[in-house]
């Protein structure tokens, strides 16, 4: 079937090593699941550190790069593309507040989380940026262009 959701917004959704390592990956896949986005590409990953360093470096600059690197490719991370009308701010409230404890309980920070350092999951924070990080993380064989047949209203 042709791609009937083109035109719909992509976002980039990662769950991030402290995320694994604490065994949160279904809690955090569910969450965008039940909303009612569609799921593109998953994979579980080992981030090299070029590709740390692309994806952040427009906070080269900050104080914390170095140490965001660090984490970023201390160990496997869940990468995921998520496709939906209006995901990429929709999942930015679902994820909640850079900071865990000013974000908002039954976010997934607000929930699950409590240091910037270790935030559990990125998401994209712009449509040229879900594009981009998509493009980044993915290969053009690892993305599904599929339509749910049986729930084609949530997207
Ligand atoms: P977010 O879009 O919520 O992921 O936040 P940013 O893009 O501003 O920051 C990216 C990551 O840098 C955060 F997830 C965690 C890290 N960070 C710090 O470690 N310290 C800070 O003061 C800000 C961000």
């Amino acid at each position: 079937k042709p791609v009937a959701s083109m035109g719909t917004e992509e976002t980039y959704i990662m769950v991030k090593p402290d995320g694994v390592h604490r065994c949160l990956v279904g809690e955090i896949i569910s969450r965008f699941e039940k909303k009612g986005f569609l799921l593109k590409g998953l994979k579980l990953f080992q981030c090299p550190k070029d590709l740390a360093q692309e994806h952040y470096k427009d906070l080269k600059e900050k104080s914390f790069y170095p140490s965001l690197i660090d984490y970023i490719t201390s160990g496997p991370v869940v990468c995921m593309a998520w496709e939906g009308a209006g995901v990429v701010a929709s999942a930015r409230k679902l994820i909640g507040a850079t900071n865990p404890l000013q974000a908002e309980p039954g976010t997934i920070r607000g929930d699950l989380a409590v240091q910037t350092g270790r935030n559990v999951v990125h998401g994209s924070d712009s449509p040229e940026n879900g594009k981009r990080e998509i493009a980044l993380w993915f290969k053009e064989g690892e993305l599904c262009q599929w339509v749910p047949a049986q729930a084609p209203w949530l997207i």
